[in-house]
């Protein structure tokens, strides 16, 4: 399943009067226009493989349809989304569940539909079969040495395979913890993560990077042992220049000030990138701005001002990802209008008038301050996102698009209503 770009063009051509009057209207007050326009049209947020295929919970999962049986059709998913909003120009493997058993294949597919391979992630949360040792008590950090052996290996064996793939980063997220006090003794099951770490370390390539990720808590429920920035912070700086912090959006207990924990690990040249979602509880893993788009509009305030201070590239020198999970919609309709939240709250965030922002904050001129940032987050930013997507060739509104088309029931047909995608 390809999307054809005549197709896009003859949808687009159909919005093509609103959209233009829609654009000139908020075009008129932008003052860096083509920079906007440029930074949208070079900005890709990657696509995780293990979004693609319908979510669930403890309590069940309810099949879509649809949904791809293998890493072929993944990718084949990937490209879809990217022929739609020209914005999702990489794949983010998982190993086990997507093991790439001929990579220069791969590599090809992916790369007819214009995608490459963003970080690889490891698993060492679920028991394979076939596995020498449990991690039921942990991997990276357990009290077993053996074990500890067991998920370096598996992790060095990942970044072997992401090497064939160009990848540059590997992942790592971690659910090592304890489910009742007394469990672990908190400094032992550190130093041994560190230790297992820097093993996994040493076993990067030069160009490649480690991203660490932290989350308070499930599936243990009393401790995690990378379970805040503070913790995954002090293992890539124990660890070196090549390991950062991965911030998901979703690990932070209710009310943390996500943005300024961005704005330090940006300063420290220790942010990695993002998993993108949003939550209302706890790691809900729901659409990305879905519930408090204003918080990612902060987040995103703070990564411009940050990464321009420092002259990095908005667009390289970052990971961005969504880690999502799709229990109801439809994953490549919840995957686009995920990628078009994180587009609006970068835009906004281009729009904030800085030099007028500083002089407020020099002078504490806080009501002013206020009335800045609310000013862009106010705007409505989607015409601008539109012309940015018109501008590569993609569709000025990528869900339509998509239901015009109707890519699901094509792909319902091709393979099959009781489809299920490996992964989570
Ligand atoms: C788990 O909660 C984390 O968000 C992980 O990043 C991710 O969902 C997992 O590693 C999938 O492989
Ligand atoms: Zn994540
Ligand atoms: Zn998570
Ligand atoms: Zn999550």
């Amino acid at each position: 399943m390809q999307i054809e770009k005549y197709k896009i063009d003859e949808i687009n051509q159909q919005h093509l009067a609103k959209h233009r009057r829609q654009f000139e209207f908020v075009a008129a007050d932008v003052a860096n226009l083509d920079l906007v326009l440029q930074k949208l049209g070079a900005f890709n947020i990657a696509i995780p493989s293990w979004a693609l295929g319908t979510g669930g919970t403890r309590f069940g999962r309810f099949s879509g349809g649809g949904e791809p049986r293998s890493l072929e059709e993944k990718i084949e998913d990937v490209g879809v989304i990217h022929a739609l909003n020209k914005s999702s120009n990489s794949i983010s493997l998982h190993i086990p569940w997507d093991i790439p058993e001929n990579a220069a294949s791969i590599k090809a597919l992916a790369a007819q539909v214009g995608l490459h391979f963003d970080a690889v992630n490891s698993n060492t949360f679920q028991d394979q079969p076939n596995q020498k040792h449990s991690y039921k008590y942990g991997s990276l950090h357990h009290v077993d040495k053996a074990v500890r052996k067991q998920a370096i290996e598996h992790n060095i064996e990942v970044i072997k395979y992401g090497v064939q793939l160009d990848s540059k980063a590997l992942s790592v997220w971690l659910s090592d913890g304890s489910n009742f006090p007394g469990q672990l003794n908190f400094r032992r099951a550190f130093q041994n993560t560190q230790e297992s770490l820097q093993e996994i370390y040493d076993a990067l390539p030069d160009d490649w990077k480690m991203w660490i990720e932290y989350k308070p808590y499930e599936p243990n429920f009393y401790s995690t042992t990378i379970g805040d920035w503070g913790q995954s912070y002090l293992l890539a700086s124990k660890l070196g220049a090549k390991a950062s912090t991965l911030v998901d959006l979703g690990h932070h207990l209710q009310g943390t000030n996500i943005e300024q924990i961005v704005s330090i690990l940006l300063m420290e040249g220790k942010l990695a990138g993002f998993h993108f979602n949003d939550s209302k509880y706890g790691d809900d893993d729901l659409t990305v701005g879905s519930i408090n788009p204003y918080q990612l509009f902060l987040i995103f305030n703070e990564l411009v001002e940050g990464m321009d201070a420092r002259g990095m590239n908005h667009a390289k020198d970052i990971g961005w990802m969504i880690d999502a999970s799709h229990n109801v919609k439809d994953p490549i309709e919840d995957l686009l209008q995920s990628v078009q939240a994180i587009k609006i709250a970068y835009a906004q965030a281009l729009l904030v008038d800085k030099n007028t922002l500083v002089t407020a904050q020099n002078n504490n001129d806080v009501t002013l301050a206020q009335e800045i940032l609310q000013t862009a987050y106010r705007t409505d930013v989607r015409p601008l996102i539109a012309e940015a997507s018109l501008l590569a060739g993609g569709s000025i509104d990528p869900v339509g698009t998509y239901r015009k088309l109707n890519v699901r029931a094509n792909l319902i047909k091709e393979r099959g209503l009781k489809t299920v995608a490996t992964g989570l």
